[in-house]
């Protein structure tokens, strides 16, 4: 006899450089799934509406200092609180995810005296995503559709330091995508990767990342 299971969801992480419109893409792959009838739901981290996540927000928007260990520490807490997501998943819900671990790794590593192996220590056995989707833009290009913000971090020397990192840290579970086209054209061709995700998912068993 056959058992009647469920097919899991994917686990999709959107990954990029500021400017690259990670955001902006992240949200309308989810109206236009919804849209579609397909269980999806949106993550970001960090996630700044829990205690933990409220510390954070404070940190990046320099209203409190914390000792750079500790707040990579934080920041791995707060994907941690949220690994109860793991149950969506099999339970069918695909999840888009606005920033991940490689985040946490790529920012603290470009701080000084931070190697990448201590950074990835705490990240160790999350969900491990089915696709990290990298978004690229040139600084030419980034420089074009404005200037950064006020938080800690939105400097360019650091940011060119973030994107070293990142290119250090792919994996085969990374897609590489060219960002600087129409919001448009960038939507239709992610939706297209996001759907043989998707298929390529159910099969598969969810692993853990970096073990
Ligand atoms: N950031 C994000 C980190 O330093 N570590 C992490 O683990 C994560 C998830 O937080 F500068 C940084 C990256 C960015 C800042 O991100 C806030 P958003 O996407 O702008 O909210």
């Amino acid at each position: 006899t056959r058992t009647m299971t469920t097919n899991r969801g994917a686990l999709i992480v959107f990954e990029g450089c500021d400017h690259s419109g990670k955001t902006t893409q992240c949200n309308k792959l989810i109206s236009s799934m919804n849209e579609k009838g397909l269980s999806v739901k949106s993550m970001r981290f960090p996630d700044r509406t829990t205690t933990i996540g409220q510390m954070i927000s404070s940190y990046l928007g320099n209203t409190c200092e914390i000792e750079d260990h500790a707040v990579h520490l934080l920041f791995s807490a707060n994907r941690w609180e949220m690994s109860e997501h793991e149950k969506l998943l099999q339970s069918g819900t695909t999840l888009i995810v606005d920033r991940y671990a490689y985040s946490g790794v790529a920012f603290t590593s470009a701080k000084q005296g931070f190697d990448m192996q201590w950074c990835k220590q705490p990240d160790i056995g999350l969900p491990k995503p089915d696709a990290v989707i990298y978004l690229t833009l040139s600084p030419e290009a980034a420089e074009k559709r404005g200037t950064f913000g006020k938080e800690r971090y939105e400097k360019k020397e650091f940011q060119q330091k973030v994107s070293e990192n990142f290119e250090k840290l792919k994996e085969d579970n990374w897609k590489v995508i060219d960002a600087d086209k129409s919001v448009d054209d960038l939507h239709t061709e992610l939706c297209d990767i996001v759907c043989e995700v998707i298929d390529a998912a159910q099969d598969k068993p969810l692993e853990q990342l970096w073990v």
